[in-house]
C-alpha cells in the first residue's frame, strides 16, 4: 500500500498548498462576511452592453453608501478587463449602465469596495457570457 499512502501525501499538500493566503495577489483582499449579488440586463448576459447592477448585502442587511469599482475580467491571458464606477441606487443596489462583455466565454465580476466606514476590500462573481449570435 506504499502507492496509496504516498498518493495521500500529495493531496496533502495541494491542499496545503490552496489554503495559502494571498494566492490571487489581490492587496485589499475578500471582504469577509459581505456577499455581491450581480444580475445583468439582458439575462442571460451575451457579448455586447449590458448594465448590471450589484446588491451588496452584510449577514443579510443591505448596504448603503459604499463606493464600487467594477472590473471585469477572464482568466486568460491578454484579456484587457473591462473597468466601470458604479452608481448608488438606494437599497443596497450600485448600477453600472455602460458596461461592455467584450468577449464570450467565463468572466470573473470582481468589485472593488470602499464600505462607508473607509474599509476596503474586493468580492467576485463568476458569470458566464453567451456569445451573441450578432456577432
Ligand atoms: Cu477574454
Amino acid at each position: 500500500m506504499r502507492r496509496s499512502c504516498r498518493g495521500g501525501l500529495l493531496l496533502l499538500l495541494l491542499a496545503a498548498g490552496l489554503a495559502l493566503p494571498g494566492c490571487r495577489g489581490d492587496a485589499a483582499g475578500e471582504l469577509q462576511g459581505f456577499r455581491l449579488d450581480v444580475a445583468t440586463a439582458p439575462t442571460p448576459p451575451v457579448t455586447g452592453p449590458s448594465r448590471i447592477v450589484l446588491t451588496l448585502s452584510e449577514a443579510g442587511s443591505r448596504v448603503e453608501g459604499a463606493t464600487i469599482r467594477l472590473e471585469g475580467t477572464m482568466t486568460h491571458a491578454g484579456m484587457v478587463p473591462v473597468v466601470r464606477d458604479a452608481s448608488p441606487e438606494g437599497g443596497g443596489r450600485y448600477r453600472v449602465d455602460d458596461f461592455e462583455f467584450t468577449m464570450g466565454g467565463d468572466w470573473i465580476l470582481r468589485a472593488h469596495v470602499t464600505l462607508p466606514d473607509g474599509r476596503t476590500g474586493t468580492l467576485e462573481r463568476d458569470i458566464r457570457v453567451i456569445t451573441s449570435p450578432d456577432r
